[in-house]
Formats: C-alpha cells, sequence, structure tokens
C-alpha cells in the first residue's frame, strides 16, 4: 500500500491541499472536525500514511493503528467528552457506508448519541 494516494482525499488532507479543521497531530496520525458532523462533537483521526480501511492497518501497521486508538482518546479528552463518554467507530466495507477509503476512526459525542444501529 503505497504511503500517499493521489486519488485519496483524506491523503489530500494530510498533505494540506484540501483544508480542514486540525484538532490534533502528531508523526503517524492527524485528527479534525468531520465536515458532516453526526453529533455536537465530531472528529475523524487519520494515520498520515494511506490504508484502505481499520483491517487493513490493523495488519500492516498495527503500532499506527494503536495510535489511532491512542489519538482518538487523547482528542476525547481534549474536546471534553472522557467523563461523560463518547463513541469510537470505523466503518469498514460497503455495509458500514464507509465512504472514505483511507481508514478512519470517528470520534463522536458530547451529548446522547442513541442507539448504536439507530
Ligand atoms: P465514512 O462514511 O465512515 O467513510 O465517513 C467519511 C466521513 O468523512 C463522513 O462523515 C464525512 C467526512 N468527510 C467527507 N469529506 C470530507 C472533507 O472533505 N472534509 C472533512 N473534514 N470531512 C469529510
Amino acid at each position: 500500500m503505497p504511503e500517499v494516494s493521489d486519488d485519496c482525499l483524506f491523503c489530500r488532507i494530510v498533505a494540506g491541499e484540501i483544508p480542514a479543521t486540525v484538532v490534533y497531530g502528531n508523526e503517524s496520525v492527524i485528527a479534525f472536525r468531520d465536515i458532516q458532523p453526526q453529533a455536537p462533537v465530531h472528529v475523524l483521526v487519520i494515520p498520515r500514511a494511506h490504508h484502505p480501511n481499520a483491517a487493513a492497518i490493523g495488519e500492516a501497521d498495527p503500532a499506527v493503528a494503536g495510535a489511532i486508538l491512542a489519538a482518538a482518546g487523547a482528542v476525547a479528552k481534549a474536546e471534553g467528552l472522557a467523563d461523560d463518554g463518547y463513541r469510537v467507530i470505523f466503518n469498514t466495507g460497503p455495509n458500514a457506508l464507509q465512504t472514505v477509503f483511507h481508514v478512519h476512526a470517528h470520534v463522536l459525542g458530547g451529548g446522547p448519541l442513541g442507539p448504536m444501529l439507530a
């Protein structure tokens, strides 16, 4: 899997070619606000390197897969979600309605989220 894919929207956000509201970053991941928020706080955490989905990064680079979870926790804390709780979701494949094929964790919170499959 290439480090960067030219036709990948989230690779272009990592490269700074498409603007995003970045709230967190380190050497392996960045986090930015979702353009179509589904909760009062909705942040996407992505690896800088291109991997299409959670299964692929779990196989190819478990350390960076773990860094996504660590960043999700840091974002939740910084956004004030840690006490009341939040959700971390990796949509993977068509049944989950994955639309961007650069793995991303949705961090959702800031209020009651309702049943998970609603
Ligand atoms: P998913 O359906 O799990 O693949 O989620 C993709 C998410 O990406 C969706 O919630 C909307 C978000 N998104 C799509 N395009 C952009 C964009 O250009 N900027 C930002 N910040 N988010 C985007």
